[in-house]
């Protein structure tokens, strides 16, 4: 069977899945383990798919929706002038979720190979994550590049707090309720979580799309990621800038760059191994010494 595509090139469909198939081999383990043991700089950079085995929805899943919405849709300060009530239900929703999650064996195989190896080497983890879960996991040198759902920062004195509260305020308790069907959100501004010291109104301490990341977090993840021996990429589908360069760039000046996903993304031919399968099965064994 022929398939067309633009310029009336074809291709039998066999060979485009042999393609295919050729990009979603896994790469050869113990080559990437013999690499891994003479590093000295390690660097872990997950994305949304480390923490989907603890229950957490990624992004661009089947469970990226919230209502009717696409989360990207309510991380930007847009939405959150247009509509605080409604974001802060989402965010509300997702300290709810990630408070309930527990780190999974990808987490914490992370977390033990610090501690194993962290003495003999440079060992950095850097996540897109908001959700805390490599920490709880034990992540000693974590770097929180889109900042953490249980921290609130002042839209007027920009005070930034840890809050474990749950909920957040009254008037959003039993709220957030993620079905479709839901509409609307009509929280006073007044009683959304507002500052102590200057009683000004309190947003997630998380980096939205069109939003710059903090300058000391990212040099601090650039210094790491250019410097480093061996990347694991892990769970991302590498199309958020600029966690999605940081990888590539390592590969292109000689790092050893390993992808753990459950599918090939744009960034896969970029590195040297690629291990296809859910991160909770394969961190384990690249990480078992
Ligand atoms: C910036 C916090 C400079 C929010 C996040 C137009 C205007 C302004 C900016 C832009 C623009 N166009 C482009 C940009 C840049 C923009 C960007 O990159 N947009 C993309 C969509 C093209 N970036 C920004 O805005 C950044 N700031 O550029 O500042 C600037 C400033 C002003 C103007 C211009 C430039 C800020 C980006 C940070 C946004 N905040 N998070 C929140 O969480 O609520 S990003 C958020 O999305 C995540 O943190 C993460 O970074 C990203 C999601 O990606 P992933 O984590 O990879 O998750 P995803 O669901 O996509 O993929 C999951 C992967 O896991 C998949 O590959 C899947 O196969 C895999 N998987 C699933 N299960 C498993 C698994 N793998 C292994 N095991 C499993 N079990
Ligand atoms: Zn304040």
């Amino acid at each position: 069977m022929c398939i067309y595509i633009s310029g009336r090139i074809n291709y039998s469909l066999a060979s485009h899945n042999i393609i295919k198939m050729a990009i979603r081999q896994s790469s050869d383990m113990n080559k990437f383990k013999d690499a891994l043991r003479s590093a000295k700089k390690v660097v872990f950079l997950s994305g949304a798919g480390i923490s989907a085995e603890s229950g957490i929805p990624t992004f661009r899943g089947a469970g990226g929706l919230w209502r009717k919405y696409q989360a990207s849709a309510l991380a930007t300060p847009g939405a959150f002038r247009s509509s605080p009530s409604l974001v802060w239900e989402f965010y509300h929703y997702r300290r709810e979720v990630a408070a309930k999650a527990q780190p999974n064996a990808g987490h914490i195989a992370i977390a033990n190979y610090e501690s194993k190896y962290g003495t003999e080497k440079e060992i950095t983890v850097i996540t897109q994550n908001v959700d805390g879960l490599h920490a709880r996991a034990g992540t000693k040198n974590l770097i929180e590049l889109h900042g953490n759902l249980y921290k609130t920062r002042c839209t007027k004195c920009k005070e930034v707090l840890i809050n474990l509260t749950n909920p957040i305020c009254a008037a959003l308790e039993n709220r957030g309720a993620p079905d479709a069907n839901v509409v609307g959100s009509d929280i006073p501004v007044k009683e959304l979580p507002h500052c102590q010291k200057c009683s000004g109104l309190l947003r997630p301490h998380i980096v939205w799309f069109g939003e710059s990341l903090d300058p000391d977090i990212l040099q601090k993840a650039e210094a790491a990621m250019e410097s480093c021996d061996v990347c694991l990429v892990v769970g991302t589908s590498s199309v958020v800038y600029p966690a999605a360069m940081f990888a590539p760039q390592a590969a292109a000046r000689g790092a050893t760059v390993a992808e753990f996903n459950i599918e090939p993304t744009p960034a896969t031919h970029d590195f040297q191994f690629y291990f296809e399968g859910p991160c909770g099965t394969t961190l384990p064994t690249a990480l078992d010494g």
